[in-house]
């Protein structure tokens, strides 16, 4: 048996020595150059992080250290978040060793919920799990280390404290802001015996008399976990990390990337689509039907949400395993069958279009209507279970980062008028 914490001693000073003579010898290879139209769209494909959790490949999606996520939909998010880090599965002894190192810290602070409870009650609830994380900086081992002088090699260490202990209480705040923002009664006290998934599935309190839904948190959780490092989240916590903020700066950071429409927040807008149209047609559209509205959204100028992606050019197999879990316990569920038909109907009018680069569904396509079925329906808070989830992956970035000791992210900008000279010459 080993700790998350002995495998990664042992397992880094060697990768730390591998990069260095990698980047020695090939210091000045070209590997990436930017265009004028991506200095404008993005950076969309400049290659210009490094990032080993994951890779998503246009034509397969995300692979998580070599496995692709559809080999790993059985998993629980604690051997996600072992295999992020270390690039293995763990075996039984070690799994429990981090789950029981989760169990140890878990327990939120009470000015923690005086905090949210102070905030205004039509707070959106992923300001208030921002605000949780962030208020939560005063306990971070990093910030104490680092301000009592600690060696640049050790800095990992404190980043995997921070984050282990952000992991073991963020499934209970998110829990309690569900309770609290949506009028749900008293928070449930935490039962970390039950892992991750479970014990976030019973603290937010929904029916679940045969384990369904806390089978839906376990999948969630893993199909959400991590996405490379160029995604909004993923990139914005990574550059607040690289100044050397601690885990609590760069997570909260990170996860106000996530609240933007055009990443984690699709997921609202996304079953807020399959509502309308539910409401529109009464139930489930004809194949005409949901043709003519795809085509009156995009006319009205929207974007159809969880469609698209800036990476993939195939159907998301995150969407996919959502897919396949609806089929499994909710086919008959109407709100479902929507989502299955706008999958049938919606990428051959992107296509037709022929705007979008990716006509696909992306992991936010499905995963609404399932967590409807279960009873949640307070879809503002849909973002909140992307973050516990994502959390997991921006705290294995951070804490490789510093392992190899990443310096701080600091490209460089050019102004118009410099670009408008360079293109002349
Ligand atoms: N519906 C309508 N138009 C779309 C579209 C969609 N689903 N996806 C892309 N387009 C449009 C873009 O708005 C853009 O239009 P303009 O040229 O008028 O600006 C054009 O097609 C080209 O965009 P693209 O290069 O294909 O896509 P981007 O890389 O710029 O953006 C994404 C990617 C995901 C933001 C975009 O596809 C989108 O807005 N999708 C809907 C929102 C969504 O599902 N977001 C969740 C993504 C997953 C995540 O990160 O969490």
């Amino acid at each position: 048996m080993v700790t998350l914490h002995e495998k990664l001693a042992q397992q880094l000073p060697k990768i730390r020595e591998e990069l260095r003579a990698l980047v020695k010898e090939n210091a000045s290879k070209v590997i990436s150059e930017v265009t004028v139209e991506q200095l404008f769209g993005g950076m969309r494909g400049v290659k210009g992080l490094i990032c080993d959790t994951s890779v998503v490949e246009l034509d397969q999606g995300l692979i998580i250290r070599g496995r692709p996520i559809g080999e790993l939909t059985e998993r629980t998010p604690e051997e996600i978040f072992w295999l992020l880090l270390t690039g293995e599965l763990p075996d039984k002894e070690s799994l429990k060793s981090l789950q029981d190192e989760l169990k140890k810290r878990s327990g939120t602070p009470g000015y923690v919920w005086d905090v949210l409870k102070a905030m205004p009650a039509d707070s959106h609830p992923m300001a208030m799990l921002d605000t949780a994380v962030l208020v939560m900086e005063k306990e971070s081992q990093f910030r104490k280390r680092y301000d009592a002088g600690m060696k640049k090699d050790e800095y990992w260490m404190p980043m995997l404290e921070d984050s282990l202990n952000i992991l073991a209480t963020v499934p209970e705040i998110a829990a309690g802001i569900y309770r609290m923002r949506f009028n749900k009664g008293p928070r449930l006290a935490p039962k970390p015996e039950l892992g991750m998934a479970a014990n976030y599935a019973y603290m937010l309190g929904l029916p679940d008399p045969k384990g369904d839904f806390a089978e839906l948190m376990r999948l969630y959780l893993v199909l959400h976990s991590d996405h490379e490092g160029g995604n909004v989240s993923a990139f914005s916590g990574h550059t607040v990390a690289s100044a050397l903020s601690d885990m609590y700066y760069a997570l909260s950071a990170g996860l106000n990337g996530l609240a933007g429409p055009l990443h984690g927040l699709a997921n609202q807008e996304c079953l807020a689509f399959v509502l309308e149209t539910q409401k529109k047609f009464n139930g489930v559209p004809t194949d005409e039907q949901l043709k003519q509205f795809a085509w009156d959204t995009l006319n009205s100028g929207k974007v159809i949400p969880g469609y698209g992606h800036a990476v993939l050019r195939v159907t998301d197999p995150r969407f996919t395993a959502f897919l396949a879990f609806g089929k499994k316990y909710c086919p008959q569920d109407p709100v479902f069958q929507i989502v299955e038909k706008i999958f049938r109907i919606v990428p051959d009018v992107l296509k037709e279009q022929g705007k979008a680069k990716d006509p696909w569904p992306n992991v936010d396509a499905a995963s609404g209507s399932l967590l409807y079925h279960y009873g949640m329906t307070e879809f503002a808070y849909y973002t909140v279970l992307f973050s516990v989830s994502r959390a997991m992956g921006i705290c294995a970035q951070a804490i490789l980062n510093r392992a190899i000791g990443s310096p701080i992210v600091r490209p460089k900008s050019v102004s118009t008028e410099w670009l408008k000279k360079a293109v002349k010459k």
